[in-house]
Protein backbone atom coordinates (compact mmCIF):
# COMPACT_ATOMS: atom_id res chain seq x y z
CA UNK A 1 0.00 0.00 0.00
CA UNK A 2 1.37 3.51 -0.77
CA UNK A 3 1.99 5.15 2.50
CA UNK A 4 3.09 8.86 3.00
CA UNK A 5 6.72 9.88 4.05
CA UNK A 6 6.93 11.86 7.54
CA UNK A 7 7.23 15.27 6.73
CA UNK A 8 8.39 18.12 8.29
CA UNK A 9 6.96 20.42 10.46
CA UNK A 10 5.28 23.61 8.96
CA UNK A 11 7.50 26.23 9.38
CA UNK A 12 5.52 29.12 11.94
CA UNK A 13 4.13 32.11 10.64
CA UNK A 14 4.96 35.78 11.40
CA UNK A 15 2.22 35.88 14.29
CA UNK A 16 0.36 38.69 14.92
CA UNK A 17 1.46 41.05 18.07
CA UNK A 18 -0.80 39.98 21.04
CA UNK A 19 -2.20 43.43 21.26
CA UNK A 20 -3.81 43.42 18.13
CA UNK A 21 -5.14 39.78 18.22
CA UNK A 22 -6.85 40.78 20.96
CA UNK A 23 -7.96 43.76 19.40
CA UNK A 24 -9.33 41.69 17.02
CA UNK A 25 -10.92 39.05 19.39
CA UNK A 26 -12.49 41.91 21.59
CA UNK A 27 -14.00 43.20 18.30
CA UNK A 28 -15.50 40.35 17.58
CA UNK A 29 -13.84 39.48 14.32
CA UNK A 30 -12.30 36.37 15.18
CA UNK A 31 -13.43 33.42 16.79
CA UNK A 32 -12.70 30.09 17.83
CA UNK A 33 -14.06 28.30 14.56
CA UNK A 34 -11.62 26.16 12.16
CA UNK A 35 -12.15 24.84 9.07
CA UNK A 36 -12.20 21.71 10.42
CA UNK A 37 -15.62 22.59 11.54
CA UNK A 38 -16.95 24.34 8.97
CA UNK A 39 -18.87 22.39 7.00
CA UNK A 40 -19.75 19.77 9.50
CA UNK A 41 -21.63 22.94 11.15
CA UNK A 42 -23.02 24.03 7.97
CA UNK A 43 -23.80 20.09 7.35
CA UNK A 44 -25.89 20.54 10.69
CA UNK A 45 -28.05 23.60 9.82
CA UNK A 46 -28.24 23.23 6.08
CA UNK A 47 -28.68 19.73 5.79
CA UNK A 48 -30.87 19.22 2.74
CA UNK A 49 -30.06 22.12 0.92
CA UNK A 50 -27.80 21.48 -2.30
CA UNK A 51 -24.42 22.79 -1.32
CA UNK A 52 -22.72 22.27 -4.73
CA UNK A 53 -23.42 21.23 -8.04
CA UNK A 54 -21.00 20.77 -10.93
CA UNK A 55 -19.36 18.24 -13.49
CA UNK A 56 -17.38 16.16 -11.94
CA UNK A 57 -15.36 12.88 -11.79
CA UNK A 58 -15.97 11.15 -15.53
CA UNK A 59 -17.92 13.81 -16.27
CA UNK A 60 -20.71 13.29 -14.64
CA UNK A 61 -23.04 16.15 -13.57
CA UNK A 62 -23.43 15.70 -9.77
CA UNK A 63 -25.27 17.51 -7.04
CA UNK A 64 -24.60 17.56 -3.58
CA UNK A 65 -26.14 18.52 -0.54
CA UNK A 66 -24.43 19.68 2.33
CA UNK A 67 -24.90 16.67 4.35
CA UNK A 68 -23.76 14.37 1.60
CA UNK A 69 -20.92 16.70 0.71
CA UNK A 70 -19.97 16.38 4.32
CA UNK A 71 -19.92 12.91 4.27
CA UNK A 72 -17.85 12.24 1.16
CA UNK A 73 -15.69 14.61 2.58
CA UNK A 74 -15.49 12.38 5.78
CA UNK A 75 -14.53 9.53 4.03
CA UNK A 76 -12.09 11.25 2.33
CA UNK A 77 -10.42 12.45 4.91
CA UNK A 78 -9.66 8.81 6.60
CA UNK A 79 -8.74 7.63 3.09
CA UNK A 80 -6.38 10.83 3.56
CA UNK A 81 -5.16 9.17 7.09
CA UNK A 82 -5.00 5.61 5.98
CA UNK A 83 -2.24 6.99 3.09
CA UNK A 84 -0.44 8.17 5.96
CA UNK A 85 -1.33 12.24 5.23
CA UNK A 86 -0.82 13.36 8.96
CA UNK A 87 -2.55 16.37 10.30
CA UNK A 88 -0.17 19.61 9.87
CA UNK A 89 0.87 18.04 6.40
CA UNK A 90 0.92 19.69 3.23
CA UNK A 91 -1.45 18.71 0.47
CA UNK A 92 -1.05 20.39 -3.01
CA UNK A 93 -4.21 20.85 -4.49
CA UNK A 94 -4.63 21.21 -8.63
CA UNK A 95 -8.22 20.14 -8.98
CA UNK A 96 -10.70 22.25 -11.71
CA UNK A 97 -13.69 23.44 -10.77
CA UNK A 98 -15.54 20.36 -10.30
CA UNK A 99 -17.22 18.86 -7.19
CA UNK A 100 -14.60 16.45 -5.84
CA UNK A 101 -12.64 19.56 -5.52
CA UNK A 102 -14.87 20.69 -2.87
CA UNK A 103 -14.74 17.40 -1.20
CA UNK A 104 -10.89 17.13 -1.25
CA UNK A 105 -10.92 20.65 -0.23
CA UNK A 106 -12.61 19.68 3.20
CA UNK A 107 -11.33 16.69 3.86
CA UNK A 108 -7.80 17.88 4.09
CA UNK A 109 -9.25 20.45 6.79
CA UNK A 110 -10.95 17.80 8.10
CA UNK A 111 -7.73 16.05 9.44
CA UNK A 112 -6.26 18.88 9.92
CA UNK A 113 -4.05 18.95 7.17
CA UNK A 114 -3.15 21.99 4.87
CA UNK A 115 -3.68 22.43 1.26
CA UNK A 116 -1.61 24.15 -0.64
CA UNK A 117 -3.66 25.99 -3.78
CA UNK A 118 -2.28 25.59 -7.09
CA UNK A 119 -3.87 27.10 -9.88
CA UNK A 120 -5.19 24.27 -13.32
CA UNK A 121 -2.22 26.10 -15.88
CA UNK A 122 0.24 25.73 -13.73
CA UNK A 123 3.32 23.64 -14.56
CA UNK A 124 6.41 21.53 -13.58
CA UNK A 125 8.28 24.55 -12.60
CA UNK A 126 5.41 25.97 -10.17
CA UNK A 127 3.92 22.47 -8.93
CA UNK A 128 7.90 21.15 -8.50
CA UNK A 129 8.43 24.28 -6.48
CA UNK A 130 5.46 23.78 -4.03
CA UNK A 131 5.68 20.53 -3.48
CA UNK A 132 9.55 20.85 -2.82
CA UNK A 133 9.05 23.87 -0.47
CA UNK A 134 6.23 22.64 1.55
CA UNK A 135 7.46 18.98 1.35
CA UNK A 136 3.70 18.40 0.59
CA UNK A 137 2.88 14.08 1.57
CA UNK A 138 0.24 14.38 -1.02
CA UNK A 139 -0.21 16.04 -4.50
CA UNK A 140 -3.91 15.79 -5.99
CA UNK A 141 -4.67 15.95 -9.43
CA UNK A 142 -7.68 15.35 -11.94
CA UNK A 143 -6.59 12.99 -14.84
CA UNK A 144 -7.14 15.39 -17.70
CA UNK A 145 -8.72 18.69 -17.97
CA UNK A 146 -8.66 21.56 -20.51
CA UNK A 147 -6.84 18.99 -23.36
CA UNK A 148 -3.69 18.68 -20.60
CA UNK A 149 -2.84 15.24 -18.95
CA UNK A 150 -2.33 15.91 -15.35
CA UNK A 151 -0.36 12.61 -14.94
CA UNK A 152 2.42 13.45 -17.16
CA UNK A 153 2.94 16.26 -14.79
CA UNK A 154 2.75 14.34 -11.70
CA UNK A 155 4.94 11.74 -13.41
CA UNK A 156 7.24 14.38 -13.95
CA UNK A 157 6.87 16.00 -10.45
CA UNK A 158 7.51 12.44 -8.62
CA UNK A 159 10.55 11.87 -10.79
CA UNK A 160 12.16 14.52 -10.40
CA UNK A 161 12.02 14.77 -6.19
CA UNK A 162 13.79 13.20 -3.50
CA UNK A 163 10.85 13.31 -1.38
CA UNK A 164 8.21 12.47 -3.83
CA UNK A 165 4.57 13.09 -2.70
CA UNK A 166 1.53 10.48 -2.68
CA UNK A 167 -0.19 11.29 -6.62
CA UNK A 168 -4.20 11.14 -5.50
CA UNK A 169 -6.08 11.56 -8.93
CA UNK A 170 -9.59 12.24 -9.39
CA UNK A 171 -10.65 10.18 -11.99
CA UNK A 172 -8.81 7.56 -13.84
CA UNK A 173 -4.93 6.71 -12.43
CA UNK A 174 -3.64 5.25 -15.24
CA UNK A 175 -1.49 2.15 -15.26
CA UNK A 176 1.72 1.05 -13.39
CA UNK A 177 2.00 5.16 -12.45
CA UNK A 178 1.93 4.32 -8.62
CA UNK A 179 -1.38 6.95 -8.74
CA UNK A 180 -3.96 6.65 -6.12
CA UNK A 181 -7.36 6.57 -7.57
CA UNK A 182 -9.22 9.24 -5.53
CA UNK A 183 -12.20 5.97 -5.74
CA UNK A 184 -9.63 4.10 -3.30
CA UNK A 185 -9.97 6.62 -0.81
CA UNK A 186 -13.57 6.21 -0.54
CA UNK A 187 -13.14 2.27 0.16
CA UNK A 188 -11.12 3.45 3.41
CA UNK A 189 -12.19 1.07 6.19
CA UNK A 190 -11.01 0.48 9.85
CA UNK A 191 -9.36 3.75 9.58
CA UNK A 192 -7.63 4.97 13.05
CA UNK A 193 -9.39 8.25 13.69
CA UNK A 194 -6.19 9.77 14.68
CA UNK A 195 -7.10 13.69 12.71
CA UNK A 196 -6.22 16.29 15.00
CA UNK A 197 -7.96 19.31 15.61
CA UNK A 198 -6.22 22.29 14.72
CA UNK A 199 -6.35 25.70 16.77
CA UNK A 200 -7.95 28.54 15.43
CA UNK A 201 -4.96 30.82 15.17
CA UNK A 202 -3.20 28.14 13.72
CA UNK A 203 -2.12 28.36 10.10
CA UNK A 204 -5.06 26.62 7.90
CA UNK A 205 -3.80 26.48 4.36
CA UNK A 206 -0.64 28.25 2.03
CA UNK A 207 -2.46 30.35 -0.99
CA UNK A 208 -0.12 31.62 -3.82
CA UNK A 209 1.06 34.78 -4.21
CA UNK A 210 1.22 37.17 -7.46
CA UNK A 211 4.51 37.33 -6.90
CA UNK A 212 7.28 39.88 -7.70
CA UNK A 213 10.23 37.43 -7.09
CA UNK A 214 11.68 34.79 -8.90
CA UNK A 215 9.43 32.31 -7.48
CA UNK A 216 6.33 32.72 -6.00
CA UNK A 217 5.56 33.61 -2.22
CA UNK A 218 3.68 31.18 -0.64
CA UNK A 219 0.86 32.97 1.75
CA UNK A 220 0.16 31.63 5.16
CA UNK A 221 -3.62 32.23 6.30
CA UNK A 222 -5.05 30.99 9.67
CA UNK A 223 -8.52 29.76 10.32
CA UNK A 224 -9.38 32.77 12.74
CA UNK A 225 -8.24 35.58 10.35
CA UNK A 226 -9.38 34.00 7.07
CA UNK A 227 -13.04 33.06 8.10
CA UNK A 228 -13.23 36.20 9.55
CA UNK A 229 -13.02 37.49 5.96
CA UNK A 230 -15.61 34.81 4.49
CA UNK A 231 -18.25 35.71 7.43
CA UNK A 232 -17.58 39.61 6.54
CA UNK A 233 -17.42 38.85 2.77
CA UNK A 234 -20.90 37.00 3.05
CA UNK A 235 -22.42 40.02 4.37
CA UNK A 236 -21.04 43.03 2.58
CA UNK A 237 -22.63 40.60 -0.43
CA UNK A 238 -26.11 39.93 1.06
CA UNK A 239 -25.64 36.28 0.31
CA UNK A 240 -28.01 34.02 1.91
CA UNK A 241 -29.73 30.61 1.42
CA UNK A 242 -31.30 31.26 -1.74
CA UNK A 243 -27.81 32.57 -2.96
CA UNK A 244 -26.77 30.55 -6.06
CA UNK A 245 -23.32 31.49 -7.13
CA UNK A 246 -21.68 30.60 -10.55
CA UNK A 247 -18.14 30.24 -10.32
CA UNK A 248 -16.56 30.31 -13.54
CA UNK A 249 -12.51 31.33 -12.33
CA UNK A 250 -10.37 28.60 -11.43
CA UNK A 251 -11.97 28.03 -7.99
CA UNK A 252 -8.49 27.94 -5.60
CA UNK A 253 -8.04 31.50 -6.17
CA UNK A 254 -8.21 33.76 -3.54
CA UNK A 255 -11.69 35.83 -5.28
CA UNK A 256 -13.36 32.81 -6.01
CA UNK A 257 -12.68 30.80 -3.25
CA UNK A 258 -13.43 33.72 -0.33
CA UNK A 259 -14.43 36.95 -1.80
CA UNK A 260 -17.08 35.75 -0.87
CA UNK A 261 -17.10 33.02 -3.00
CA UNK A 262 -17.53 29.09 -2.47
CA UNK A 263 -16.59 29.17 1.15
CA UNK A 264 -18.70 32.40 1.72
CA UNK A 265 -21.45 30.89 -0.41
CA UNK A 266 -21.26 27.73 1.81
CA UNK A 267 -20.80 29.73 5.13
CA UNK A 268 -24.65 31.27 4.39
CA UNK A 269 -26.37 28.03 3.10
CA UNK A 270 -26.48 28.90 -0.58
CA UNK A 271 -25.63 26.95 -3.95
CA UNK A 272 -22.26 26.48 -5.34
CA UNK A 273 -22.48 26.20 -9.29
CA UNK A 274 -18.92 24.94 -10.39
CA UNK A 275 -18.70 25.79 -14.20
CA UNK A 276 -16.14 23.80 -15.97
CA UNK A 277 -14.89 26.90 -18.50
CA UNK A 278 -15.50 30.66 -17.92
CA UNK A 279 -16.89 30.67 -21.55
CA UNK A 280 -20.39 33.44 -22.63
CA UNK A 281 -22.26 29.74 -23.48
CA UNK A 282 -21.09 27.71 -20.57
CA UNK A 283 -21.76 29.86 -18.15
CA UNK A 284 -25.30 31.54 -19.86
CA UNK A 285 -26.23 28.08 -19.78
CA UNK A 286 -25.76 27.74 -16.32
CA UNK A 287 -27.09 30.95 -15.15
CA UNK A 288 -30.33 30.49 -16.80
CA UNK A 289 -30.78 26.56 -16.10
CA UNK A 290 -29.53 26.88 -12.43
CA UNK A 291 -30.92 30.42 -11.69
CA UNK A 292 -27.50 32.16 -11.04
CA UNK A 293 -28.04 35.12 -8.57
CA UNK A 294 -24.12 36.28 -8.13
CA UNK A 295 -20.79 35.59 -10.63
CA UNK A 296 -17.51 36.95 -10.71
CA UNK A 297 -15.32 37.63 -13.31
CA UNK A 298 -11.95 39.40 -14.59
CA UNK A 299 -11.77 42.20 -16.46
CA UNK A 300 -11.22 40.42 -19.91
CA UNK A 301 -13.91 38.00 -19.29
CA UNK A 302 -16.25 40.47 -18.48
CA UNK A 303 -16.01 41.96 -21.64
CA UNK A 304 -16.60 38.88 -23.51
CA UNK A 305 -19.36 38.33 -21.60
CA UNK A 306 -20.80 41.86 -22.57
CA UNK A 307 -19.89 41.74 -26.25
CA UNK A 308 -21.43 37.86 -26.51
CA UNK A 309 -24.09 37.39 -29.23
CA UNK A 310 -25.45 34.28 -27.34
CA UNK A 311 -26.42 37.14 -24.74
CA UNK A 312 -29.38 37.15 -26.73
CA UNK A 313 -30.29 33.49 -26.34
CA UNK A 314 -30.80 32.95 -22.90
CA UNK A 315 -32.41 34.16 -19.91
CA UNK A 316 -29.95 36.04 -17.31
CA UNK A 317 -32.68 37.38 -15.61
CA UNK A 318 -32.19 35.98 -12.50
CA UNK A 319 -28.54 37.05 -12.30
CA UNK A 320 -28.25 40.26 -9.56
CA UNK A 321 -24.90 40.79 -9.28
CA UNK A 322 -22.01 40.65 -11.33
CA UNK A 323 -18.36 41.22 -8.79
CA UNK A 324 -15.54 42.00 -11.27
CA UNK A 325 -12.11 42.01 -10.07
CA UNK A 326 -8.33 40.91 -9.95
CA UNK A 327 -7.05 43.41 -12.25
CA UNK A 328 -8.86 47.50 -13.16
CA UNK A 329 -11.64 47.49 -14.65
CA UNK A 330 -12.45 50.22 -16.69
CA UNK A 331 -15.13 52.80 -16.21
CA UNK A 332 -16.19 52.72 -19.74
CA UNK A 333 -16.68 49.22 -18.88
CA UNK A 334 -17.96 49.16 -16.02
CA UNK A 335 -21.22 51.74 -17.08
CA UNK A 336 -21.69 49.13 -19.55
CA UNK A 337 -22.35 46.00 -17.39
CA UNK A 338 -26.03 46.77 -15.99
CA UNK A 339 -27.62 48.04 -19.93
CA UNK A 340 -25.59 44.68 -21.21
CA UNK A 341 -26.23 41.78 -18.61
CA UNK A 342 -28.91 43.58 -16.49
CA UNK A 343 -27.66 43.44 -13.18
CA UNK A 344 -25.88 45.42 -11.01
CA UNK A 345 -21.54 45.57 -10.79
CA UNK A 346 -19.61 45.12 -7.90
CA UNK A 347 -15.52 45.85 -8.33
CA UNK A 348 -13.70 43.52 -6.01
CA UNK A 349 -10.12 45.08 -5.37
CA UNK A 350 -8.16 42.31 -3.35
CA UNK A 351 -5.06 40.26 -2.59
CA UNK A 352 -4.42 36.43 -1.20
CA UNK A 353 -2.24 38.49 1.16
CA UNK A 354 -5.53 39.11 2.86
CA UNK A 355 -7.15 42.99 1.97
CA UNK A 356 -10.20 43.35 -0.08
CA UNK A 357 -12.14 46.06 -0.93
CA UNK A 358 -15.40 45.57 -2.16
CA UNK A 359 -18.13 48.66 -3.52
CA UNK A 360 -21.32 48.08 -1.70
CA UNK A 361 -25.14 47.46 -3.11
CA UNK A 362 -25.70 51.24 -1.50
CA UNK A 363 -22.78 52.96 -3.12
CA UNK A 364 -24.04 55.82 -6.13
CA UNK A 365 -23.78 54.75 -9.68
CA UNK A 366 -20.28 56.52 -10.11
CA UNK A 367 -18.71 55.08 -6.95
CA UNK A 368 -19.22 51.61 -8.21
CA UNK A 369 -17.82 52.49 -11.75
CA UNK A 370 -14.75 54.58 -11.20
CA UNK A 371 -13.62 53.32 -7.61
CA UNK A 372 -11.86 49.56 -6.92
CA UNK A 373 -14.54 49.91 -3.48
CA UNK A 374 -13.18 50.35 0.49
CA UNK A 375 -11.91 47.69 2.70
CA UNK A 376 -13.92 44.63 4.26
CA UNK A 377 -13.57 46.21 7.93
CA UNK A 378 -13.32 49.07 10.07
CA UNK A 379 -9.79 48.30 11.43
CA UNK A 380 -8.66 47.55 8.14
CA UNK A 381 -5.86 50.72 8.29
CA UNK A 382 -5.01 51.82 4.97
CA UNK A 383 -1.76 53.86 4.36
CA UNK A 384 -1.33 55.51 0.72
CA UNK A 385 2.78 56.80 1.31
CA UNK A 386 5.52 58.39 -1.13
CA UNK A 387 8.54 56.94 -1.61
CA UNK A 388 10.15 57.60 2.04
CA UNK A 389 6.32 55.93 3.40
CA UNK A 390 5.37 59.48 4.27
CA UNK A 391 1.39 59.88 4.27
CA UNK A 392 0.16 61.67 0.83
CA UNK A 393 -2.67 63.90 1.21
CA UNK A 394 -5.97 62.29 0.18
CA UNK A 395 -6.55 62.24 -3.92
CA UNK A 396 -3.09 61.86 -4.31
CA UNK A 397 -1.19 59.09 -5.78
CA UNK A 398 0.81 56.90 -3.85
CA UNK A 399 1.77 53.25 -2.19
CA UNK A 400 -0.79 51.46 -0.48
CA UNK A 401 0.22 49.79 2.85
CA UNK A 402 -2.30 47.94 4.66
CA UNK A 403 -2.45 45.98 7.85
CA UNK A 404 -5.54 44.50 9.60
CA UNK A 405 -7.72 41.40 10.96
CA UNK A 406 -7.01 39.53 7.71
CA UNK A 407 -3.71 40.66 6.40
CA UNK A 408 -0.90 38.68 7.03
CA UNK A 409 2.31 39.99 8.78
CA UNK A 410 4.68 37.28 7.05
CA UNK A 411 4.98 35.03 3.63
CA UNK A 412 5.75 31.48 4.07
CA UNK A 413 9.29 30.80 5.20
CA UNK A 414 10.60 33.82 3.78
CA UNK A 415 12.41 36.29 6.26
CA UNK A 416 14.54 37.69 4.08
CA UNK A 417 11.70 39.03 2.05
CA UNK A 418 9.60 39.71 4.17
CA UNK A 419 11.86 42.57 5.36
CA UNK A 420 11.55 44.44 2.25
CA UNK A 421 7.66 43.22 1.96
CA UNK A 422 6.91 44.82 5.02
CA UNK A 423 6.98 48.05 7.47
CA UNK A 424 8.58 47.45 10.47
CA UNK A 425 5.30 47.92 12.22
CA UNK A 426 3.90 45.28 10.28
CA UNK A 427 1.97 46.90 7.02
CA UNK A 428 2.05 44.50 3.79
CA UNK A 429 3.63 46.59 0.97
CA UNK A 430 1.17 45.80 -1.54
CA UNK A 431 2.81 47.07 -4.57
CA UNK A 432 -0.34 49.04 -5.37
CA UNK A 433 -0.50 52.25 -6.59
CA UNK A 434 -3.69 53.93 -5.19
CA UNK A 435 -5.53 57.27 -4.37
CA UNK A 436 -8.10 57.43 -1.61
CA UNK A 437 -11.31 59.62 -2.56
CA UNK A 438 -12.98 61.64 0.06
CA UNK A 439 -15.38 59.21 0.38
CA UNK A 440 -12.75 56.78 1.65
CA UNK A 441 -12.59 54.39 -1.86
CA UNK A 442 -9.70 53.41 -3.51
CA UNK A 443 -8.45 53.75 -6.72
CA UNK A 444 -6.46 51.55 -7.79
CA UNK A 445 -3.71 53.87 -10.74
CA UNK A 446 -0.90 51.64 -11.09
CA UNK A 447 2.00 49.56 -10.02
CA UNK A 448 5.50 49.73 -8.22
CA UNK A 449 5.93 46.07 -8.32
CA UNK A 450 7.76 44.25 -11.32
CA UNK A 451 4.83 42.25 -12.06
CA UNK A 452 2.35 42.23 -15.07
CA UNK A 453 -1.03 41.75 -14.47
CA UNK A 454 -2.41 39.63 -17.31
CA UNK A 455 -6.31 40.01 -17.29
CA UNK A 456 -6.00 38.57 -13.77
CA UNK A 457 -3.00 36.38 -13.87
CA UNK A 458 0.01 37.60 -12.29
CA UNK A 459 3.30 37.59 -13.59
CA UNK A 460 6.65 37.96 -11.83
CA UNK A 461 8.97 39.75 -14.36
CA UNK A 462 11.94 38.28 -12.17
CA UNK A 463 10.48 34.67 -12.91
CA UNK A 464 10.17 34.50 -16.30
CA UNK A 465 13.39 36.98 -16.77
CA UNK A 466 15.26 33.51 -13.97
CA UNK A 467 14.48 31.57 -16.91
CA UNK A 468 15.14 33.31 -20.33
CA UNK A 469 18.44 33.70 -18.33
CA UNK A 470 19.25 30.50 -18.12
CA UNK A 471 19.14 30.21 -22.10
CA UNK A 472 22.96 29.93 -23.11
CA UNK A 473 21.97 32.55 -26.32
CA UNK A 474 20.71 35.28 -23.61
CA UNK A 475 23.21 37.08 -21.88
CA UNK A 476 20.78 40.00 -20.58
CA UNK A 477 16.50 40.33 -20.49
CA UNK A 478 14.08 42.41 -19.20
CA UNK A 479 10.32 41.73 -19.11
CA UNK A 480 7.94 44.51 -18.58
CA UNK A 481 3.79 45.18 -18.89
CA UNK A 482 2.82 46.15 -22.44
CA UNK A 483 -0.70 47.83 -21.94
CA UNK A 484 -3.57 45.71 -23.95
CA UNK A 485 -7.26 46.57 -25.07
CA UNK A 486 -8.45 43.14 -23.70
CA UNK A 487 -6.36 42.26 -21.07
CA UNK A 488 -4.94 44.81 -19.77
CA UNK A 489 -1.45 44.21 -19.88
CA UNK A 490 0.38 41.57 -21.79
CA UNK A 491 3.98 40.46 -21.32
CA UNK A 492 7.06 41.81 -23.14
CA UNK A 493 10.42 40.63 -23.06
CA UNK A 494 13.31 42.55 -24.36
CA UNK A 495 16.65 40.00 -25.12
CA UNK A 496 20.09 41.25 -25.84
CA UNK A 497 21.55 38.19 -27.25
CA UNK A 498 24.74 36.88 -26.90
CA UNK A 499 26.37 34.85 -29.92
CA UNK A 500 23.71 34.02 -32.52
CA UNK A 501 20.66 35.34 -30.95
CA UNK A 502 17.83 33.05 -30.65
CA UNK A 503 14.39 33.64 -32.38
CA UNK A 504 11.25 34.28 -30.32
CA UNK A 505 9.50 31.12 -31.33
CA UNK A 506 12.85 29.18 -29.80
CA UNK A 507 12.60 31.03 -26.69
CA UNK A 508 9.06 29.85 -26.10
CA UNK A 509 9.76 26.77 -26.85
CA UNK A 510 12.30 26.90 -23.84
CA UNK A 511 10.37 28.52 -21.63
CA UNK A 512 7.63 25.90 -22.37
CA UNK A 513 10.43 22.97 -22.29
CA UNK A 514 11.25 24.10 -18.56
CA UNK A 515 8.21 23.97 -17.54
CA UNK A 516 6.79 27.21 -17.12
CA UNK A 517 3.06 27.93 -17.04
CA UNK A 518 1.89 29.19 -20.51
CA UNK A 519 0.42 32.55 -19.16
CA UNK A 520 3.80 33.69 -17.70
CA UNK A 521 5.79 33.11 -21.70
CA UNK A 522 5.82 36.52 -22.52
CA UNK A 523 2.71 37.59 -25.50
CA UNK A 524 6.17 39.55 -27.35
CA UNK A 525 10.12 39.36 -27.92
CA UNK A 526 12.35 42.37 -28.81
CA UNK A 527 15.75 42.15 -29.36
CA UNK A 528 18.17 45.09 -28.68
CA UNK A 529 21.75 45.91 -28.21
CA UNK A 530 20.90 47.76 -24.95
CA UNK A 531 18.44 48.35 -22.02
CA UNK A 532 18.29 52.19 -21.06
CA UNK A 533 19.15 52.89 -17.72
CA UNK A 534 18.49 55.03 -14.98
CA UNK A 535 20.69 57.41 -12.95
CA UNK A 536 22.12 55.24 -11.29
CA UNK A 537 22.49 52.29 -13.99
CA UNK A 538 19.33 50.38 -13.58
CA UNK A 539 17.51 48.94 -15.99
CA UNK A 540 15.20 51.48 -16.36
CA UNK A 541 12.32 49.56 -17.06
CA UNK A 542 9.83 52.83 -17.16
CA UNK A 543 11.89 53.70 -20.32
CA UNK A 544 10.76 49.99 -21.74
CA UNK A 545 7.32 50.61 -20.79
CA UNK A 546 7.51 53.97 -22.52
CA UNK A 547 9.41 52.41 -25.35
CA UNK A 548 6.54 50.11 -26.35
CA UNK A 549 3.81 52.36 -25.67
CA UNK A 550 5.48 54.86 -28.49
CA UNK A 551 7.62 52.60 -30.80
CA UNK A 552 5.96 48.91 -31.31
CA UNK A 553 2.60 48.88 -32.04
CA UNK A 554 1.64 45.03 -33.34
CA UNK A 555 3.80 41.89 -31.52
CA UNK A 556 4.48 40.05 -34.87
CA UNK A 557 7.01 42.68 -35.62
CA UNK A 558 8.94 41.56 -32.65
CA UNK A 559 9.70 37.89 -34.07
CA UNK A 560 12.10 37.62 -36.42
C1 LIG B 1 -6.60 39.03 -6.43
O1 LIG B 1 -5.58 38.49 -5.70
P1 LIG B 1 -4.08 38.24 -6.23
O2 LIG B 1 -3.31 37.87 -5.03
O3 LIG B 1 -4.10 37.33 -7.40
O4 LIG B 1 -3.56 39.63 -6.81
C2 LIG B 1 -3.53 40.80 -6.03
C3 LIG B 1 -3.18 41.99 -6.90
C4 LIG B 1 -3.37 43.32 -6.21
O5 LIG B 1 -2.27 43.64 -5.38
C5 LIG B 1 -3.52 44.23 -7.41
O6 LIG B 1 -2.26 44.49 -7.97
C6 LIG B 1 -4.31 43.40 -8.38
O7 LIG B 1 -4.06 42.05 -8.03
N1 LIG B 1 -5.75 43.63 -8.30
C7 LIG B 1 -6.40 44.69 -8.86
C8 LIG B 1 -7.77 44.51 -8.59
N2 LIG B 1 -7.92 43.35 -7.88
C9 LIG B 1 -6.67 42.84 -7.72
N3 LIG B 1 -5.94 45.75 -9.54
C10 LIG B 1 -6.86 46.66 -9.96
N4 LIG B 1 -8.18 46.55 -9.73
C11 LIG B 1 -8.68 45.50 -9.06
N5 LIG B 1 -10.02 45.40 -8.84
O8 LIG B 1 -6.47 39.42 -7.57
C12 LIG B 1 -7.91 39.10 -5.72
C13 LIG B 1 -8.05 38.54 -4.47
C14 LIG B 1 -9.28 38.61 -3.81
C15 LIG B 1 -10.35 39.25 -4.43
C16 LIG B 1 -10.20 39.81 -5.68
C17 LIG B 1 -8.97 39.75 -6.33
Amino acid sequence: MTTALRRSPLVPATPYPAEFAQRYRDAGYWTDETFAQFLPARAERFGDRIAVSGTGEGGVRRTLTYRRLNERADVLAAGLLRLGVRPGDRVVLQVPNMPEYVEMLFAVFAIGALPVFALPAHRRAEVGYFCEFTDAAAYVIADRHGGFDYRTLAREIVSGSERPPIVIVVGDAGEDTGFVPLSELRTAEGTPDDRAEPTPDSVAFLQLSGGTTGRSKLIPRTHTDYLYSVRASAEICGLSPDTRMLVSLPAAHNFPMSSPGILGVLHAGGRVVLAPDPTPSTSFELIERERITIASLVPPLALTWMSAPARAKHDLSSLEMLQVGGAKFSAEAARRVRGELGCTLQQVFGMAEGLVNYTRAGDPDDIVTTTQGRPICPDDEILVVDESDAPVPVGTVGNLLTRGPYTIRGYYAASEHNRSSFTADGFYRTGDRVRLTETGHLVVEGRAKDQINRGGEKVAAEEVENHLLAHPCVRDVAVVAKPDAYLGERTFAFVIGEGTPPRAVELRVFLRERGLAAYKIPDGFQFVDEFPVTGVGKVSRTELRRALESTFTVDNATDR
